[in-house]
């Protein structure tokens, strides 16, 4: 054990001390899976389809991983966690890394001792509402039942803005998403808010969206990323530059169709470098050449991954945004891989 880990007692109490030791990647080795923390289910985010497999934006990013690491996309045990859980899952050891559109906040980096090692989608907490209700503005639901995700930022949020409002409202406290949704829909709050992305997704599975609107305040940054529990370096820079892989992959107009025909060495020494045909990054991160190469192969670069999952094509139907690339006016920037 290289370090013990202490918990704020109203945070993550109770947890095995030296959960956070440092040797996550020899254990996900050892054990030939990573243990991977998702959502109980977000359409386009992390979802089981109808053969148990799961499927979307975050998972990709545990695929990713088990990818470079296990050289094996599906060696993958997704651990359904709910707002509440999965700081604890992640504390006490039960998944190895969390990929849970999971907003980058101060606390839980310095009190819960938790490492974000990026952003794969900036966000922003926002309202839903049915149109029925007639209202075109947030601050106009002074007296509204809202439905809320416990464990959240969106709650702390939440009461931030309508304070500052000056305007009233009475929580509905809900444990997952699909409850909420359910709630919802029978009328059980006014309102639901949560992410944008998280509305969109919930909005695209009901039966007649057009019933519904998102109100036009964004009250909130939610820069969602993946997170490892502080302590084991080694492996948060697994984690962190396996996720800048996949962005600089687009940035470099790597993808799933020409990565084979890249791989075998091109005119461009930071594609080289990326996909292992020069320098020696992979051992670097005590991993082998084509660690990037099978993150990237496994479900495409950012971008693709983005397109297919939670992109205008889809019901979830949203666009790039701030998740653009640095070249195209957002705010995707993967450092140099040199
Ligand atoms: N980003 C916020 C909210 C995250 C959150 O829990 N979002 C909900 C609604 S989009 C969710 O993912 N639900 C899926 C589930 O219930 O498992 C946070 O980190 O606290």
């Amino acid at each position: 054990m290289k370090k013990s880990v202490f918990f704020g007692a109203l945070t993550v109490a109770g947890l095995a001390a030296g959960a956070a030791a440092a040797g996550t990647m020899d254990d996900v080795k050892a054990r030939g899976k990573l243990n991977c923390g998702v959502t109980t289910g977000l359409v386009g985010f992390a979802a089981p389809d109808a053969n148990g497999e799961w499927n979307g934006f975050d998972v990709a990013v545990c695929r990713a991983v088990a990818a470079a690491v296990l050289g094996d996309q599906n060696a993958v045990e997704f651990v359904p966690t709910t707002g509440k859980t999965r700081f604890t899952a992640l504390a006490s050891g039960e998944i190895d890394m969390l990929a849970r559109n999971t907003t980058w906040t101060f606390s839980r980096d310095v009190d819960l001792k938790f490492e974000f090692v990026g952003v794969n989608y900036y966000d922003g907490q926002g309202f839903m509402v049915p149109k029925s209700l007639g209202v075109s503005s947030a601050k106009e639901l002074d007296g509204a039942t809202v439905c809320i995700q416990t464990g959240t930022t969106t709650e702390l949020n939440l009461a931030d803005f309508f304070r500052s409002n000056n305007i009233s409202y009475e929580p509905v406290p809900i444990e997952t998403n699909a409850e909420a949704q359910q709630q919802y829909l029978a009328g059980a709050c006014d309102v639901y808010t949560t992410d944008a992305s998280g509305l969109a997704a919930t909005r695209a599975t009901f039966e007649t969206p057009g019933d519904h609107v998102i109100l036009p305040e964004i009250i909130s940054k939610e820069p969602l990323g993946p997170l490892v529990r502080h302590g084991d370096n080694e492996w948060g820079d697994i984690a962190r530059w396996s996720l800048n892989a996949l962005i600089a992959a687009e940035e470099y107009g790597v993808t799933s169709a020409n990565i084979e025909e890249l791989a075998k060495g091109t005119n461009n020494p930071e594609i080289n470098r990326l996909l292992g045909t020069e320098g020696t990054l992979g051992e670097m991160l005590g991993l082998d050449k084509e660690w990037a190469k099978r993150a990237i192969a496994a479900n495409g670069n950012y971008g693709e991954i983005f397109a297919k999952n939670i992109g205008e094509n889809t019901p979830v139907g949203l666009a790039r945004g701030l998740n653009a690339q640095w070249t195209n006016g957002g705010l995707l920037y993967a450092p140099p891989f040199r």
